[in-house]
């Protein structure tokens, strides 16, 4: 049975060390906001029950097409991931749960995996199938497309593949699977857009009929990569068509780096959320395209904006919340420094919206008054939360400086020691 990775003692005194200066600023802030009468409490219970999911591909070093650099002590299977996951777990407390991706994580007693990860406090969110690669020993190759495959035997492969998904997240305690395909095609005319779209989506609603009650199908799209001219899932668009095709288990899943530059993604989330159809989050950020670079590194205030809409929907039509997950590749950091990072950004963006005051932007909405509409957000936008985070953070057992405690910890010295070293080679995750 796994032990978690730090002894709560450890975690004690590294809080004994900084709780002093956190309830001043905590003390502090909540002044300042009760002058806005602003609960700070009140915000730090919502912050409190805030959680997402973290993804086992990105407790490895990631890579670029050209180049993948490993670190010395990063996890080779999915033991090792759920511990690296464990460490995020246990000093954030803001991600209980683990997102695993096939056939990468295959381990062969899932329920022995399950109990692995409950005794390390993890459970699983949504399992991932993978169509877009090719697997020593299978009998079609996906290089002309998987789901959307004009060959019956090719699309009969993917559809048996996510089916084996499906049985696995039972064993594991998921209740969604997230989909998505690299099928498109690189010249014009190569692909019949529309006889393509109708053989995916007859493909995935076979997916869809073994789809537990309790689950649901996240649909994923992305404009472009691996295909560079089409992609059948392409935008939200098209995802929401084949959701609401394929039936109300069907959701859509925004990654927040899919979509063309400077396109107005909450927005999306708004809409997506107005017809029912907001499955799932992969949080990153991005500069260019697909980057899959740190939530928050480049662009917070969308981070925050797409938040806002959360909050604005939630309020009027309270549902359950979407599966939030993280999806990134960590080139040039440590992982779990990245994922401890990106797990505060996303969890302030979090409580920067609980922060603005919906009546004052209605109002201001309804005046026509953009500039005060605009600073009711700016004003929940200026305010530094970090006491908000770290002090709920450390009642529910976690550390107030958790980057400062990780690398106290000397965790990955530990593992480089332990664990076997991963091979060169490309490495797009
Ligand atoms: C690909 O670009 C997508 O973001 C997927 O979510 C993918 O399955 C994941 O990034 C793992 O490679
Ligand atoms: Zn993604
Ligand atoms: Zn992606």
């Amino acid at each position: 049975m796994a032990d978690k990775p730090f002894l709560p003692e450890q975690i004690a005194d590294h809080n004994a060390r900084h709780i002093a200066a956190l309830t001043d600023e905590y003390e502090a802030l909540g002044r300042a906001l009760g002058r806005r009468g602003i609960d700070i409490d009140g915000v730090k219970a919502k912050v409190s029950g805030f959680s997402l999911a973290l993804p086992t591909w990105a407790t490895g070093r990631g890579g670029t097409r050209f180049a993948k650099f490993p670190i010395p002590g990063e996890p080779t299977n999915i033991h090792e991931k759920l511990a690296d996951c464990a460490v995020v777990q246990q000093l954030s407390r803001a991600a209980p749960r683990v997102s695993l991706h096939f056939p990468w994580d295959g381990a062969s007693d899932y329920v022995a995996l399950r109990e692995e990860a409950e005794a390390y406090g993890l459970g699983f969110d949504a399992v991932n199938s993978n169509t877009f690669q090719d697997q020593p020993g299978a009998e079609h190759s996906y290089r002309s497309g998987s789901l959307g495959a004009a060959d019956t035997a090719v699309r009969a492969q993917a559809i048996r593949h996510n089916i084996d998904c499906i049985e696995i997240g039972k064993t594991l305690g998921s209740k969604a699977l997230t989909v998505w395909v690299g099928d498109g095609s690189n010249f014009p005319g190569q692909q019949d857009f529309t006889r393509a779209l109708d053989r995916y989506i007859e493909a995935t609603s076979e997916i869809y009929s073994r789809l537990p009650d309790d689950w649901q199908l996240l649909l994923e799209h992305k404009m472009f990569e691996p295909a560079f001219y089409s992609t059948i899932i392409s935008d939200w668009g098209s995802s929401l068509m084949a959701a609401q095709e394929l039936g109300p288990k069907a959701k859509c899943l925004v990654d927040l780096g899919h979509h063309a530059p400077n396109v107005n993604i909450e927005q999306i989330v708004a809409r997506l959320h107005r017809v029912g159809r907001l499955g799932g989050f992969h949080f990153n950020d991005s500069k260019y395209g697909d980057d899959d670079l740190d939530s928050g590194s480049i662009n917070p205030h969308q981070l925050f904006l797409v938040f806002n809409e959360l909050a604005e929907a939630e309020a009027r039509v309270p549902g359950p919340t979407p599966a939030y997950m993280i999806d990134q590749s960590h080139n040039v950091t440590d992982p779990i420094e990245s994922l401890l990072s990106s797990t505060e950004s996303i969890v302030s963006a979090f409580a920067k919206a609980a922060l603005i005051d919906r009546d004052a932007l209605h109002d201001a909405q309804d005046r026509d008054d953009p500039m005060m509409a605009f600073q009711a957000l700016r004003r929940a936008y200026r305010v530094d939360v970090s006491a908000i985070v770290a002090m709920a953070r450390m009642e529910a057992g976690g550390a107030i400086d958790v980057l400062e405690f990780y690398r106290d910890s000397g965790w990955r010295a530990r593992k480089a020691q332990e664990r076997k070293p991963v091979g060169l080679g490309a490495g797009i995750v």
